[in-house]
Protein backbone atom coordinates (compact mmCIF):
# COMPACT_ATOMS: atom_id res chain seq x y z
CA UNK A 1 0.00 0.00 0.00
CA UNK A 2 1.29 3.24 -1.23
CA UNK A 3 1.46 5.94 1.40
CA UNK A 4 1.73 8.97 -1.02
CA UNK A 5 -1.19 10.75 0.50
CA UNK A 6 0.10 10.44 4.25
CA UNK A 7 0.87 14.64 4.07
CA UNK A 8 -0.38 17.71 6.38
CA UNK A 9 0.38 15.79 8.97
CA UNK A 10 0.73 18.76 11.04
CA UNK A 11 -2.24 20.59 10.23
CA UNK A 12 -5.00 20.96 12.50
CA UNK A 13 -7.54 18.86 10.82
CA UNK A 14 -5.12 15.76 10.86
CA UNK A 15 -3.96 16.17 13.81
CA UNK A 16 -7.36 16.31 15.50
CA UNK A 17 -8.06 13.13 13.24
CA UNK A 18 -5.20 11.77 15.12
CA UNK A 19 -6.65 12.82 18.81
CA UNK A 20 -3.85 14.71 18.98
CA UNK A 21 -3.44 18.64 20.55
CA UNK A 22 -4.27 21.46 18.33
CA UNK A 23 -4.02 25.14 18.52
CA UNK A 24 -7.38 25.98 16.62
CA UNK A 25 -10.24 23.09 16.33
CA UNK A 26 -10.37 22.62 12.62
CA UNK A 27 -13.72 22.65 10.21
CA UNK A 28 -15.06 21.49 7.20
CA UNK A 29 -18.62 20.89 5.95
CA UNK A 30 -20.23 18.18 4.44
CA UNK A 31 -21.24 19.12 0.69
CA UNK A 32 -19.14 22.68 1.25
CA UNK A 33 -19.11 22.64 -2.48
CA UNK A 34 -22.17 22.82 -5.06
CA UNK A 35 -25.29 24.05 -4.93
CA UNK A 36 -25.17 26.35 -2.24
CA UNK A 37 -22.39 28.53 -4.19
CA UNK A 38 -23.48 30.82 -6.58
CA UNK A 39 -19.85 30.32 -8.29
CA UNK A 40 -20.54 26.32 -8.38
CA UNK A 41 -23.93 27.19 -10.47
CA UNK A 42 -21.57 29.55 -12.86
CA UNK A 43 -19.08 26.91 -13.94
CA UNK A 44 -21.15 24.02 -13.56
CA UNK A 45 -23.38 24.72 -16.03
CA UNK A 46 -26.11 22.69 -17.42
CA UNK A 47 -24.27 19.25 -18.51
CA UNK A 48 -24.79 15.53 -17.14
CA UNK A 49 -23.57 15.30 -13.86
CA UNK A 50 -21.43 12.14 -13.96
CA UNK A 51 -19.78 14.24 -17.15
CA UNK A 52 -18.68 17.03 -15.23
CA UNK A 53 -17.07 14.32 -12.85
CA UNK A 54 -15.34 13.46 -15.67
CA UNK A 55 -13.58 16.61 -16.30
CA UNK A 56 -10.39 16.97 -14.02
CA UNK A 57 -9.99 20.91 -14.10
CA UNK A 58 -13.97 21.55 -13.66
CA UNK A 59 -13.60 19.12 -10.75
CA UNK A 60 -10.37 20.35 -9.12
CA UNK A 61 -11.81 23.90 -9.23
CA UNK A 62 -15.25 22.82 -7.88
CA UNK A 63 -13.43 21.56 -5.05
CA UNK A 64 -11.56 24.14 -4.24
CA UNK A 65 -14.38 26.98 -4.16
CA UNK A 66 -15.59 26.46 -0.78
CA UNK A 67 -11.96 26.24 0.78
CA UNK A 68 -10.84 29.92 -0.76
CA UNK A 69 -14.37 30.83 0.43
CA UNK A 70 -14.94 29.21 3.70
CA UNK A 71 -11.36 29.12 4.89
CA UNK A 72 -12.01 25.32 5.89
CA UNK A 73 -9.22 23.01 7.19
CA UNK A 74 -10.15 20.62 4.80
CA UNK A 75 -11.24 19.91 1.03
CA UNK A 76 -13.24 17.17 0.04
CA UNK A 77 -13.15 15.70 -4.08
CA UNK A 78 -15.97 16.72 -5.98
CA UNK A 79 -16.93 13.25 -6.93
CA UNK A 80 -20.34 10.95 -5.95
CA UNK A 81 -20.01 7.99 -3.99
CA UNK A 82 -22.09 5.87 -7.19
CA UNK A 83 -19.03 7.32 -9.62
CA UNK A 84 -17.23 3.15 -9.79
CA UNK A 85 -21.01 2.08 -10.15
CA UNK A 86 -21.10 4.06 -13.10
CA UNK A 87 -17.46 3.62 -14.04
CA UNK A 88 -17.83 -0.14 -14.24
CA UNK A 89 -20.94 -0.12 -16.16
CA UNK A 90 -24.06 -0.90 -13.81
CA UNK A 91 -26.28 1.64 -15.23
CA UNK A 92 -26.44 4.33 -12.72
CA UNK A 93 -27.41 7.90 -13.43
CA UNK A 94 -27.13 11.31 -11.37
CA UNK A 95 -30.73 12.55 -12.36
CA UNK A 96 -30.85 16.33 -11.03
CA UNK A 97 -33.10 16.29 -8.06
CA UNK A 98 -33.53 13.24 -7.37
CA UNK A 99 -30.30 11.40 -6.70
CA UNK A 100 -28.87 8.33 -8.51
CA UNK A 101 -30.80 6.47 -10.18
CA UNK A 102 -30.48 2.60 -11.63
CA UNK A 103 -31.17 1.51 -15.13
CA UNK A 104 -31.76 -2.20 -14.35
CA UNK A 105 -31.71 -2.86 -10.41
CA UNK A 106 -29.92 -5.69 -8.42
CA UNK A 107 -32.20 -8.66 -7.75
CA UNK A 108 -30.85 -12.16 -8.03
CA UNK A 109 -27.54 -14.09 -8.33
CA UNK A 110 -27.12 -12.89 -12.03
CA UNK A 111 -26.77 -9.65 -10.74
CA UNK A 112 -23.46 -10.09 -9.25
CA UNK A 113 -21.69 -10.44 -12.45
CA UNK A 114 -22.76 -6.99 -13.64
CA UNK A 115 -19.90 -5.98 -10.61
CA UNK A 116 -16.78 -6.44 -12.03
CA UNK A 117 -13.89 -5.14 -9.80
CA UNK A 118 -12.89 -1.28 -10.09
CA UNK A 119 -9.72 -1.17 -12.19
CA UNK A 120 -8.76 2.59 -10.80
CA UNK A 121 -6.50 3.41 -13.48
CA UNK A 122 -8.39 2.35 -16.27
CA UNK A 123 -12.34 2.98 -15.13
CA UNK A 124 -12.21 6.35 -13.31
CA UNK A 125 -8.47 8.30 -14.60
CA UNK A 126 -10.30 10.94 -14.18
CA UNK A 127 -10.62 10.91 -10.36
CA UNK A 128 -7.16 10.21 -10.08
CA UNK A 129 -6.20 13.20 -12.64
CA UNK A 130 -8.56 15.20 -10.30
CA UNK A 131 -7.03 14.62 -7.04
CA UNK A 132 -3.32 14.88 -8.26
CA UNK A 133 -4.73 18.10 -9.39
CA UNK A 134 -5.81 19.03 -6.38
CA UNK A 135 -2.65 18.14 -4.25
CA UNK A 136 -0.84 20.51 -6.27
CA UNK A 137 -2.78 23.18 -5.29
CA UNK A 138 -4.00 22.59 -1.90
CA UNK A 139 -2.74 23.94 1.20
CA UNK A 140 -4.81 21.97 3.43
CA UNK A 141 -5.53 18.10 3.33
CA UNK A 142 -7.70 16.66 0.70
CA UNK A 143 -10.31 13.99 1.75
CA UNK A 144 -10.89 11.19 -0.80
CA UNK A 145 -14.13 9.31 -0.17
CA UNK A 146 -16.64 6.53 -0.84
CA UNK A 147 -19.78 4.80 -0.18
CA UNK A 148 -19.58 2.39 2.46
CA UNK A 149 -20.78 -1.24 0.81
CA UNK A 150 -24.68 -0.89 2.50
CA UNK A 151 -25.26 2.40 1.15
CA UNK A 152 -24.29 1.61 -2.38
CA UNK A 153 -26.35 -1.53 -1.93
CA UNK A 154 -29.27 0.52 -1.10
CA UNK A 155 -29.18 2.23 -4.82
CA UNK A 156 -28.46 -1.46 -6.30
CA UNK A 157 -31.22 -2.73 -5.16
CA UNK A 158 -34.28 0.35 -4.46
CA UNK A 159 -32.86 2.27 -8.05
CA UNK A 160 -32.46 5.15 -6.81
CA UNK A 161 -33.01 7.03 -3.20
CA UNK A 162 -35.40 5.33 -0.58
CA UNK A 163 -37.31 6.13 2.31
CA UNK A 164 -37.61 2.81 4.14
CA UNK A 165 -35.37 0.10 2.44
CA UNK A 166 -37.31 -2.32 1.92
CA UNK A 167 -36.25 -4.05 -0.59
CA UNK A 168 -32.81 -4.00 1.10
CA UNK A 169 -33.94 -5.05 3.81
CA UNK A 170 -35.92 -7.34 2.16
CA UNK A 171 -32.93 -8.96 0.02
CA UNK A 172 -30.66 -9.21 3.49
CA UNK A 173 -32.98 -11.09 5.17
CA UNK A 174 -34.59 -13.27 2.55
CA UNK A 175 -31.16 -14.37 1.22
CA UNK A 176 -28.04 -13.79 3.53
CA UNK A 177 -25.72 -15.75 1.36
CA UNK A 178 -26.74 -13.35 -2.00
CA UNK A 179 -26.65 -10.13 0.38
CA UNK A 180 -22.93 -11.28 1.80
CA UNK A 181 -21.89 -11.87 -1.91
CA UNK A 182 -23.22 -8.35 -2.92
CA UNK A 183 -21.73 -6.87 0.03
CA UNK A 184 -18.31 -8.41 -0.26
CA UNK A 185 -18.19 -7.03 -3.67
CA UNK A 186 -19.30 -3.73 -3.17
CA UNK A 187 -16.41 -3.83 -0.44
CA UNK A 188 -13.42 -4.24 -2.99
CA UNK A 189 -14.96 -1.78 -5.36
CA UNK A 190 -14.81 1.14 -2.34
CA UNK A 191 -11.88 0.21 -1.28
CA UNK A 192 -10.35 0.01 -4.48
CA UNK A 193 -11.82 3.66 -5.20
CA UNK A 194 -10.01 5.11 -1.94
CA UNK A 195 -6.79 3.32 -2.39
CA UNK A 196 -6.48 5.00 -5.93
CA UNK A 197 -7.41 8.26 -4.29
CA UNK A 198 -4.79 7.53 -1.55
CA UNK A 199 -2.12 6.34 -3.92
CA UNK A 200 -3.07 9.96 -6.20
CA UNK A 201 -1.71 12.20 -2.76
CA UNK A 202 -5.55 12.27 -0.65
CA UNK A 203 -4.38 13.19 2.91
CA UNK A 204 -7.60 11.41 4.47
CA UNK A 205 -10.50 9.21 3.73
CA UNK A 206 -14.45 9.24 4.27
CA UNK A 207 -15.89 6.36 4.18
CA UNK A 208 -19.89 7.67 3.65
CA UNK A 209 -22.63 4.89 5.08
CA UNK A 210 -25.25 7.77 5.14
CA UNK A 211 -28.11 5.28 5.41
CA UNK A 212 -27.33 2.64 7.87
CA UNK A 213 -28.42 4.32 10.20
CA UNK A 214 -31.89 2.63 9.24
CA UNK A 215 -30.43 -0.75 10.39
CA UNK A 216 -30.72 -2.08 14.02
CA UNK A 217 -27.43 -2.59 15.39
CA UNK A 218 -27.67 -6.27 15.40
CA UNK A 219 -28.42 -6.42 11.78
CA UNK A 220 -25.93 -3.59 11.28
CA UNK A 221 -23.18 -6.03 12.71
CA UNK A 222 -24.47 -9.07 11.24
CA UNK A 223 -24.91 -8.12 7.65
CA UNK A 224 -22.93 -4.60 7.27
CA UNK A 225 -20.41 -4.37 9.68
CA UNK A 226 -17.75 -6.89 8.45
CA UNK A 227 -17.78 -5.62 4.45
CA UNK A 228 -16.88 -2.23 5.94
CA UNK A 229 -14.67 -3.13 8.09
CA UNK A 230 -13.04 -5.06 5.12
CA UNK A 231 -12.71 -1.59 3.57
CA UNK A 232 -11.16 0.24 6.41
CA UNK A 233 -9.01 -2.58 7.40
CA UNK A 234 -8.22 -2.69 3.92
CA UNK A 235 -6.81 1.40 4.30
CA UNK A 236 -4.80 0.34 7.86
CA UNK A 237 -1.39 0.76 6.40
CA UNK A 238 -1.99 3.78 4.22
CA UNK A 239 -0.71 6.31 7.00
CA UNK A 240 -4.26 8.11 6.32
CA UNK A 241 -6.85 9.00 9.05
CA UNK A 242 -10.15 6.71 7.64
CA UNK A 243 -13.59 8.66 8.85
CA UNK A 244 -16.89 6.90 9.26
CA UNK A 245 -19.93 8.81 8.93
CA UNK A 246 -23.74 8.02 8.70
CA UNK A 247 -27.03 9.57 9.32
CA UNK A 248 -29.15 8.83 12.52
CA UNK A 249 -26.69 6.43 13.34
CA UNK A 250 -26.32 6.69 17.04
CA UNK A 251 -27.28 3.26 17.97
CA UNK A 252 -24.01 2.05 15.41
CA UNK A 253 -21.58 4.90 16.76
CA UNK A 254 -19.66 2.15 18.89
CA UNK A 255 -19.93 -0.50 15.86
CA UNK A 256 -18.98 2.23 13.00
CA UNK A 257 -16.24 2.71 15.22
CA UNK A 258 -14.73 -0.38 15.52
CA UNK A 259 -15.11 -1.22 12.36
CA UNK A 260 -11.55 0.40 11.78
CA UNK A 261 -12.24 4.02 11.87
CA UNK A 262 -9.79 6.34 13.53
CA UNK A 263 -12.67 9.24 13.66
CA UNK A 264 -16.77 8.70 13.27
CA UNK A 265 -18.96 10.94 12.27
CA UNK A 266 -21.61 11.71 14.72
CA UNK A 267 -25.18 13.64 13.25
CA UNK A 268 -27.28 16.37 15.55
CA UNK A 269 -29.01 13.74 16.95
CA UNK A 270 -26.68 12.70 19.62
CA UNK A 271 -24.58 15.12 21.89
CA UNK A 272 -21.04 14.67 21.23
CA UNK A 273 -19.99 14.00 24.74
CA UNK A 274 -22.47 10.88 24.20
CA UNK A 275 -21.15 9.70 21.11
CA UNK A 276 -17.65 10.02 22.95
CA UNK A 277 -18.86 7.48 25.51
CA UNK A 278 -20.48 5.47 22.68
CA UNK A 279 -17.26 5.33 20.52
CA UNK A 280 -14.77 5.36 23.53
CA UNK A 281 -11.33 6.21 24.00
CA UNK A 282 -9.17 6.21 20.83
CA UNK A 283 -11.29 7.49 18.46
CA UNK A 284 -11.64 11.19 17.32
CA UNK A 285 -15.23 12.64 16.65
CA UNK A 286 -16.74 14.67 13.92
CA UNK A 287 -19.64 16.89 14.26
CA UNK A 288 -22.38 17.87 14.54
CA UNK A 289 -24.08 21.34 14.20
CA UNK A 290 -27.85 20.66 12.14
CA UNK A 291 -27.16 21.59 8.72
CA UNK A 292 -31.30 23.14 9.20
CA UNK A 293 -30.19 25.40 11.92
CA UNK A 294 -27.59 26.89 8.73
CA UNK A 295 -31.20 28.23 7.51
CA UNK A 296 -31.68 30.10 10.76
CA UNK A 297 -30.97 33.73 11.24
CA UNK A 298 -26.73 34.07 12.28
CA UNK A 299 -27.62 34.87 15.88
CA UNK A 300 -29.14 31.37 16.18
CA UNK A 301 -26.77 29.69 14.06
CA UNK A 302 -23.68 31.01 16.34
CA UNK A 303 -25.47 30.20 19.21
CA UNK A 304 -26.12 26.45 18.08
CA UNK A 305 -22.36 26.69 16.77
CA UNK A 306 -21.05 27.44 20.67
CA UNK A 307 -23.29 24.93 21.75
CA UNK A 308 -21.11 22.14 19.44
CA UNK A 309 -17.86 23.80 21.10
CA UNK A 310 -19.43 23.63 24.29
CA UNK A 311 -20.14 19.97 24.16
CA UNK A 312 -16.92 18.89 22.53
CA UNK A 313 -15.44 20.64 25.65
CA UNK A 314 -11.84 21.27 24.07
CA UNK A 315 -10.68 18.26 24.39
CA UNK A 316 -8.42 16.84 21.93
CA UNK A 317 -10.11 14.71 18.72
CA UNK A 318 -12.78 16.80 17.94
CA UNK A 319 -13.57 17.65 14.06
CA UNK A 320 -16.24 20.46 13.73
CA UNK A 321 -18.69 19.58 10.95
CA UNK A 322 -22.28 19.66 10.43
CA UNK A 323 -23.69 16.46 11.34
CA UNK A 324 -25.26 16.24 7.54
CA UNK A 325 -24.47 17.70 4.23
CA UNK A 326 -24.95 21.48 3.84
CA UNK A 327 -29.08 21.97 2.73
CA UNK A 328 -29.69 23.93 -0.82
CA UNK A 329 -30.88 27.21 0.07
CA UNK A 330 -28.26 27.71 3.01
CA UNK A 331 -26.58 30.77 2.75
CA UNK A 332 -22.80 30.90 2.48
CA UNK A 333 -22.24 33.92 4.35
CA UNK A 334 -23.38 31.78 7.07
CA UNK A 335 -21.03 29.51 6.80
CA UNK A 336 -18.57 31.56 6.40
CA UNK A 337 -19.27 33.14 9.90
CA UNK A 338 -19.57 29.78 11.32
CA UNK A 339 -16.03 28.23 10.13
CA UNK A 340 -14.77 31.82 11.37
CA UNK A 341 -16.48 31.47 14.79
CA UNK A 342 -15.18 27.54 14.81
CA UNK A 343 -11.58 29.63 14.58
CA UNK A 344 -11.73 32.27 16.79
CA UNK A 345 -13.77 30.77 19.57
CA UNK A 346 -12.97 27.08 19.42
CA UNK A 347 -10.05 27.21 22.07
CA UNK A 348 -8.99 24.06 22.71
CA UNK A 349 -8.91 24.16 26.67
O1 LIG B 1 -18.63 18.89 -1.23
C1 LIG B 1 -19.24 18.10 -1.97
O2 LIG B 1 -20.34 18.31 -2.44
C2 LIG B 1 -18.51 16.83 -2.25
C3 LIG B 1 -19.10 16.03 -3.34
C4 LIG B 1 -20.14 14.98 -3.04
C5 LIG B 1 -20.15 13.99 -2.05
C6 LIG B 1 -19.18 13.82 -0.90
C7 LIG B 1 -21.28 14.76 -3.87
C8 LIG B 1 -21.67 15.56 -5.03
N1 LIG B 1 -21.90 13.63 -3.43
C9 LIG B 1 -21.25 13.14 -2.32
C10 LIG B 1 -21.52 11.93 -1.56
C11 LIG B 1 -22.87 11.31 -1.65
N2 LIG B 1 -23.66 11.09 -2.75
C12 LIG B 1 -23.52 10.72 -0.55
C13 LIG B 1 -22.94 10.65 0.83
C14 LIG B 1 -23.09 11.97 1.50
C15 LIG B 1 -24.45 12.25 2.06
O3 LIG B 1 -24.95 11.42 2.84
O4 LIG B 1 -25.00 13.31 1.72
C16 LIG B 1 -24.74 10.18 -0.98
C17 LIG B 1 -25.77 9.47 -0.16
C18 LIG B 1 -24.81 10.44 -2.38
C19 LIG B 1 -25.88 10.03 -3.28
C20 LIG B 1 -26.44 11.23 -3.96
N3 LIG B 1 -25.86 11.82 -5.04
C21 LIG B 1 -27.56 12.01 -3.58
C22 LIG B 1 -28.47 11.73 -2.39
C23 LIG B 1 -29.78 11.14 -2.85
C24 LIG B 1 -30.59 10.55 -1.69
O5 LIG B 1 -30.63 9.31 -1.58
O6 LIG B 1 -31.17 11.33 -0.93
C25 LIG B 1 -27.65 13.08 -4.49
C26 LIG B 1 -28.68 14.16 -4.55
C27 LIG B 1 -26.56 12.93 -5.40
C28 LIG B 1 -26.17 13.83 -6.52
C29 LIG B 1 -25.10 14.77 -6.15
N4 LIG B 1 -23.85 14.41 -5.68
C30 LIG B 1 -23.08 15.54 -5.47
C31 LIG B 1 -23.89 16.67 -5.82
C32 LIG B 1 -23.44 18.10 -5.78
C33 LIG B 1 -25.15 16.17 -6.24
C34 LIG B 1 -26.35 16.97 -6.75
C35 LIG B 1 -26.34 16.98 -8.23
C36 LIG B 1 -27.62 17.45 -8.85
O7 LIG B 1 -28.70 17.38 -8.25
O8 LIG B 1 -27.50 17.91 -9.99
Amino acid sequence: MTTAGAGHAESPFIRACRGQAVDRVPVWFMRQAGRALPEYRKVRGEGRFLDAIADPALCAEITLQPVRRYGVDAAILFSDIVVPLAAIGFGVDIVPGTGPVVESPFRRAADLARLRPLEAEVDVPYVIETVRLLVQELEVPLIGFAGAPYTLASYLIEGGPSRDYARTKSLMHADPDLWMALMDRLADLSLAFLAAQVGAGASAVQLFDSWAGGLSAADYERFVMPASRKVLDGLAGAGVPRIHFGVGNGELLGLMGEAGADVVGVDWRVTLTEARRRVGPGRAVQGNLDPALCLAPWDVVAEAARAVLADAGGRPGHVFNLGHGVLPGTDPDILTRVADLVHSEGVPA
